[in-house]
C-alpha cells in the first residue's frame, strides 16, 4: 500500500515533476480535421474517408513536457453541435481549448472558430477571478492551402481580438505542427493553472496527494495567462 506523504514533505520539494489530467477541448467547424488532428497525435494514423463525429468523442495523450508527463483527456466536439445547447455539459471543468479553422475554407470556418470561441468565453470560467480558459486557434489542411501574408495577419488580428494565446498551421493528412499543437496548448494550460490556482493539487491516487507551487508563468511573452 503507498504510505500517505505528508503536507510539508511535498511542499519542500518545490521542482516535484507534476502529474495532472488536463481536459482540452477540441472544437471548430464541420469538416474542418479535429478528429483527424486528434487521431493523427494519438494513433499516428490519417483516414481520408473519416466519418463525422456525433455528439463529442473522447481520447487520452501522454505529452512529455519540461515538467514531466502530462495526461491530456482529449473531447473532440462535432461541429454540429454548435448552438445544439450540449456544449455547456461538454465543456464543464474544461482546462483548455484548441479551436481548429480549416485552411481550404478559411473565410467561413475562421468565422465559426470566433463563435466557438465565444462560446468557450461565456460558458468556461476558471478561478476567483472567473477567468477564461485558454484557447489556441489551428488552421488545419495546410496542406492543400498554404497561408498567405494577409492571412497571417488576418490570424494575428484574430487572435489579439478574440483572445486566443496564438495560431498554427497543422495537416493531420501531411502531419505538420500535429504534436507541436498538442504540446503547445498543454504548455499554456499548465502556465495557466499555475497562475490562476497559485497552487497545484494533484490526486495521483485516491491515497496520495501531491502539493506543488510554482510562482511564474514560464511562458513568453505573448501568453495572455
Ligand atoms: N487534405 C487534408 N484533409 C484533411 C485534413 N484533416 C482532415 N482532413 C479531411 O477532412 C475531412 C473531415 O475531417 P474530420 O477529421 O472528420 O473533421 P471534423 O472536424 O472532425 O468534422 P466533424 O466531426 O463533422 O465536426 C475528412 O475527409 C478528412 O480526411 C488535412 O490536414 N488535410
Ligand atoms: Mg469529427
Amino acid at each position: 500500500m503507498t504510505k500517505k506523504p505528508s503536507k510539508s514533505k511535498f511542499l519542500s520539494q518545490p521542482t516535484q515533476p507534476h502529474r495532472l489530467i488536463l481536459k482540452i477541448l477540441v472544437v471548430g467547424a464541420q469538416y474542418c480535421g479535429k478528429t483527424s488532428l486528434i487521431r493523427r497525435c494519438v494513433h499516428d494514423v490519417f483516414n481520408p474517408t473519416l466519418k463525422a463525429t456525433l455528439g463529442v468523442d473522447f481520447a487520452a495523450k501522454q505529452v512529455e513536457r519540461k515538467g514531466g508527463s502530462q495526461t491530456l483527456h482529449v473531447w473532440d466536439v462535432a461541429g454540429l453541435e454548435l448552438g445544439s445547447g450540449m456544449t455547456r455539459a461538454y465543456y464543464h471543468s474544461a482546462n483548455g481549448a484548441m479551436v481548429v479553422c480549416d485552411a481550404d475554407n478559411l473565410d467561413e470556418s475562421l468565422r465559426q472558430a470566433i463563435l466557438w470561441k465565444a462560446d468557450i468565453d461565456s460558458k468556461v470560467l476558471v478561478g476567483p477571478n472567473e477567468e477564461r480558459i485558454p484557447c489556441i486557434l489551428l488552421v488545419n489542411k495546410c496542406d492543400l492551402k498554404p497561408l498567405t501574408k494577409s492571412h497571417e495577419e488576418l490570424l494575428d488580428t484574430t487572435c489579439r481580438d478574440h483572445n486566443f494565446c496564438g495560431w498554427l498551421a497543422t495537416s493531420a493528412k501531411a502531419n505538420i505542427n500535429v504534436v507541436e499543437a498538442f504540446e503547445m496548448i498543454t504548455d499554456h494550460t499548465l502556465a495557466f493553472m499555475i497562475r490562476v490556482n497559485g497552487m497545484i493539487v494533484t490526486l495521483a491516487k485516491r491515497n496520495s496527494v501531491t502539493l506543488d507551487r510554482l510562482d511564474q508563468c514560464p511562458l513568453q511573452p505573448r501568453c495572455p495567462c
